[in-house]
């Protein structure tokens, strides 16, 4: 049995989850309260030396961390449904697609770059957010400007990675208070991956240690 390691508001291990369900993998959840800086102690580090959720383990295989080379392993490990294109120029835009978020916004809002920024520069929280919602929404402006009108989908009216880190970005910016009014293909492709129950079912708010979510 796969384990992930993650944090109910992980935004990457929220595309791993995804893709798991999409591909009818089972696993089991080790949460891990970034709140409480659970991922700084010594053993989580064994998984992780970086210190950030998702990893992936189980049996044999050794930790993988980082969100897109867990998607690439389960892509090559379990390829039906395929999450990337048959075609190499497919395969090259889905994956941009999916760093606009993963690689160019994310990485920008993180626990550490909030602490870092609180530590060195005085940033407090209204400042963070601030920030945070900067970025999630240079990110909508690039993903309004690549998707066509009328999609439903990131690329080809087929679903990809770009999709899994599509919804990512809008858990952000949903979070961060970011307008959607602008950015009505974001919006369409947005509403319709979140009714398909395996994007659904991974949603942040749903996962042990949310709000609402009761502690088994
Ligand atoms: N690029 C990594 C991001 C990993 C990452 O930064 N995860 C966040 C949660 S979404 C984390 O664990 N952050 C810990 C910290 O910033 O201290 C991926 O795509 O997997």
């Amino acid at each position: 049995m796969l384990i992930l390691h993650s944090f109910w508001l992980s935004l990457a291990t929220y595309r791993v989850r995804i893709a798991l369900n999409l591909k009818g993998v089972p696993f089991e959840e080790r949460a891990h309260d970034l709140s409480t800086g659970a991922h700084h102690a010594p053993e989580f580090k064994k998984l992780n030396p970086a210190g950030a959720v998702p990893a992936l383990e189980g049996g044999t295989l050794k930790p993988l961390t980082q969100s897109l080379a867990i998607l690439e392993w389960l892509e090559e490990t379990c390829p039906d449904p395929p999450l990337l294109p048959h075609d190499s120029e497919g395969r090259a835009i889905v994956r941009s697609l999916f760093l606009l978020t993963a690689a160019d916004a994310h990485p920008l809002v993180v626990p550490r770059v909030q602490a870092r920024l609180a530590r060195q520069f005085g940033s407090d929280e209204v400042a963070g957010r601030a920030w945070s919602a900067h970025w999630f929404r240079e990110g909508l402006v690039a993903y309004e400007a690549q998707l066509a009108p009328g999609a439903t989908r990131c690329h080809r009216e087929v679903l990809s990675i770009a999709d899994v880190a599509l919804a990512s970005h809008l858990v952000g910016v949903e979070r961060f208070g970011v307008d959607l009014a602008e950015f009505p293909r974001v919006a369409a492709v947005g509403a319709s991956l979140f009714a398909i129950p395996e994007f659904a079912a991974a949603h942040p708010r749903l996962q042990r240690g949310a709000p609402d979510v009761q502690p088994d």
